[in-house]
């Protein structure tokens, strides 16, 4: 069996008990074991990255650009290979984990280009001959706590934007899929990031994530998981005054008026709804549907749900993998059994067998629902769809800002000014017309509103606010 150790001060180092890391298409098949550190690994991950601060900021522009360029193109190089091991510890179609790992790459590869581009302003002064130069510098040490369903872009989307605003980092990856994490471990690693500058600390949420939050030498934490951890973490942060970044859960609306295309609507709330087996936190779970197509809409989102295939990801006609472990399946069929007294009528839901012993689950549509219901409140994170019918589209929107989530909103028309009028005034960070509520572009900003996100956004040029810190410097000419 392989073992996979921490990368701590650029040194591959056992820390505490090796753990499996098992297949959910088949739980014989065991991917490998990973050792789990402690609250003494982050002490000495930290300790390395100190150590690498005065070397990784004496790092000119070119020679960050070109170790993130080269950790893009190496792991575009083996995205094949990469999305293999993903889809077998995560769970998503092969398909997904290919498209995920060049996702990583091409994160890399934008930040490579970051790293040329820390431009800042030049103002002048309210005062006569003094200048005022508005720069940005890195933060320090930063400590990243990520989570099992996209176990090498969101890695990737926080390691890279730290390492090009010239922060060291700690990694904590996802207990149930730390291979990617791993992988990504090495290739930093032989592309010769610094020792120290890139360190990573498997291990448990409870042990490892909690001493990266509460470490007084860890300057910024970035989390994406549950929204009760995530206020856990600003609790913590905020008493210690650390930056924090944090990406939590959702409820996305997709709302279906009476003038969508249904040649549009149906494969993007099947995409939004079920695919990644709904392990998303843009998955799409409140469909609101206008009267008059209501009908339409479900009858052929019953007749593509009947043709989906779950199954094996590594086998290509896979529309829809495994949940990803024992506990989220079981979590899943109980939401399934309360759809069963809150809803007038659920469509599929039930754990299926697969070839081998796995946790697979049909993907499951809960009709005649209302927005006061918990299975159209709580974040079920699994390939479950409520219907919600509504009379308009004012009532759509209103049902639509009606959670205590705000990440993604979907719309699915054909009116210029009902989308427009949506894109004004959904309550989220992001919106989408005609498209699926999840599946993001990796160059723009990703975040939400309400409990599904605190802090600065991620990714693309906005991820400056929180990877760096601005300083103002006045000088006098005199
Ligand atoms: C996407 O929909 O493309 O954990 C990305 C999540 C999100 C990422 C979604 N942070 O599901």
């Amino acid at each position: 069996m392989k073992k996979h150790d921490c990368l701590i001060g650029g040194k591959w180092l056992r820390q505490g008990d090796y753990h499996e890391n098992i297949n959910p298409s088949d739980v014989d098949d065991i991917i490998g074991v990973y050792s789990h550190g402690d609250a003494l690994s982050v002490d000495l991950a930290v300790e390395a990255a100190k150590s690498a601060r005065t070397e990784w900021i004496s790092f000119t522009p070119q020679a960050r650009h070109d170790l993130l360029e080269a950790v893009g193109k190496t792991i575009a190089g083996r995205a094949e290979q990469i999305g293999r091991l993903l889809s077998r510890e995560e769970g998503k179609t092969l398909a997904e984990g290919i498209g995920e790992t060049m996702r990583a790459a091409q994160i890399f590869k934008f930040f490579a280009g970051e790293c040329l581009r820390q431009a800042g302003d030049i103002q002048p002064s309210v005062r006569p001959d003094i200048d005022i130069e508005i720069t940005r510098e890195p933060v320090g040490i930063i400590g990243l706590i990520t989570p099992w369903n996209f176990p090498i872009a969101i890695p990737a989307w926080k390691i890279a934007p730290a390492l090009a605003h010239g922060n060291c980092v700690i990694l904590k990856p996802a207990e149930l899929t730390p291979g990617c994490a791993h992988v990504t471990a090495q290739i930093l690693h032989e592309c010769g990031c610094p020792p120290g500058v890139f360190n990573l600390v498997m291990g448990r949420g409870s042990t490892v994530g909690q001493a990266i939050v509460a470490h007084p030498g860890i300057d910024a934490v970035s989390f994406t998981g549950s929204a009760a951890t995530g206020r856990h973490i600003a609790g913590v942060c905020g008493r210690m005054m650390k930056k924090v970044q944090l990406e939590m859960g959702g409820k996305n609306p997709m709302v279906i008026l009476d003038d969508a295309d249904l040649s549009i609507a149906v494969p993007a709330c099947i995409n939004g709804t079920f695919f990644s087996t709904g392990q998303r936190c843009t998955a799409s779970s409140r469909l609101i549907v206008e009267e008059g197509i209501h009908d339409a809409f479900v009858e052929e989102m019953v007749a593509e749900m009947g043709r989906l295939k779950v199954g094996d990801p590594l086998d290509s006609s896979t529309h829809v993998g495994p949940v990803v472990d024992a506990r989220q399946l079981q979590s899943n069929l109980d939401y399934v059994g309360l759809a069963a007294k809150e809803a007038s009528e659920v469509i599929g839901g039930e754990r299926l067998d697969g070839a081998r012993e796995g946790f697979f689950q049909a993907p499951a549509l809960f009709l005649g629902t209302n927005n006061e219901m918990r299975i159209n409140r709580e974040e079920i994170f699994g390939p479950c769809g409520s219907i919600i019918r509504v009379g308009d589209f004012d009532e759509a929107l209103s049902v639509a800002n009606d959670t205590e989530y705000g990440l993604t909103a979907g719309i699915c028309t054909q009116s210029l000014k009902r989308a427009r009028n949506f894109k004004r005034r959904a309550e989220a960070g992001m919106v989408m017309v005609n498209l699926p509520t999840a599946g993001v572009d990796y160059h723009v900003a990703f975040g939400g509103r309400k409990a599904s996100s605190y802090g600065p956004r991620e990714q693309g040029r906005y991820a400056a606010e929180f990877y760096s810190v601005v300083k103002t410097s006045y000088s006098f000419a005199g």
